[in-house]
């Protein structure tokens, strides 16, 4: 057994927790009753709609009570609502968008990582496993000009499909940085590829997983944030071409649009693609 193997769901699902509570977005609302009292009062009548039609026994009653004391023991609401909820949030809030498509931002972002001008490699183990990949593109706007300078933080899961900062024994800032595009909105980045990721099977989204008969993946999966002044922030996925799960994401996360056309290294040392981004303009 290796140390990574070792990774709790409590442990990440209370890192995750913690990473949110230092967030910044805890208290980002000042709440208005009208609009509290209209989504407490559907999602309140949504719970007892399902308990009438479905009958549901005292039995379920308590085990779904013990459930939900679980998943905020095991530090999994993150987890949780990102793995079930966030995608539809994710839809809404970038509905009007012209440009690239987004996806979720999932439970393990953490803003600040090392920045470096492109072309760059990112932070890795001197024996980093997997297959090298060189991520490239172009970052542009709408209107196809080139997004000088534009930001891309770019933060994934190891060849064993944990995330540093999240597992246990990983250096800080592993698989994960922030790239500056050169003048042209060109970047170029040597990583690593990913993993597909396993909910943990040992946390209170892992039971429901167990107990519901469903499977507990995500396909293999870049996360990135993508900036350029003047523009909306994009934060997206994307995806690897033939992984298993592309089409059953358990966190209904992949979109067509954000599928990498993955090529033989030129260099003859593993994987190579290109994909450029699109970032709309901020609303005037
Ligand atoms: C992940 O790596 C992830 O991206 C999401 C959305 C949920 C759980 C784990
Ligand atoms: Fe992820």
């Amino acid at each position: 057994m290796t140390t990574e193997t070792t990774a709790s769901a409590a442990a990440s699902g209370n890192a995750a927790t913690d990473r949110f509570r230092q967030s910044g977005k805890t208290g980002a609302i000042a709440a208005d009753v009208e609009r509290v009292n209209l989504l407490a009062s559907k999602l309140i009548k949504a719970a007892n709609d399902i308990v009438l039609e479905e009958r549901v026994s005292y039995d379920e009653f308590n085990a779904l009570k013990a459930w939900l004391i679980k998943v905020g023991d095991d530090g999994e609401w993150p987890l949780f609502l990102d793995v079930w909820l966030e995608h539809s949030v994710e839809d809404v809030a970038t509905s009007h968008r012209e440009g690239n498509k987004g996806s979720i931002e999932g439970p393990y972002y953490v803003p600040g990582s090392p920045s470096q001008d492109s072309p760059a490699k990112i932070s890795m183990r001197d024996d980093e496993k997997g297959t090298p990949l060189l991520f490239q593109g172009q970052v542009r706007s709408t209107d196809s000009s080139a997004l000088k300078n534009a930001k891309i933080e770019l933060w994934h899961a190891d060849e064993e499909g944990f995330y540093s900062q999240f597992a246990p024994n990983i250096p800080e800032w592993n698989l994960r940085g922030t790239f500056i595009a050169d003048a042209e909105g060109k970047f170029q980045i040597d990583t690593m590829q990913p993993a597909p990721y396993q909910i943990p099977t040992d946390g209170a989204c892992g039971q429901l997983i167990a107990a519901a008969g469903w499977h507990a993946w995500r396909p293999a999966h870049l996360h990135l944030k993508v900036s350029a002044p003047g523009h909306e922030l994009l934060t997206a996925q994307l995806y690897f071409p033939g992984d298993a799960h592309n089409d059953d994401d358990i966190a209904t996360a992949v979109k067509p649009e954000l599928l990498l056309d993955i090529q033989p290294a030129e260099s003859g040392n593993g994987k190579q693609v290109t994909y450029d981004f699109v970032l709309d303009p901020e609303a005037k």
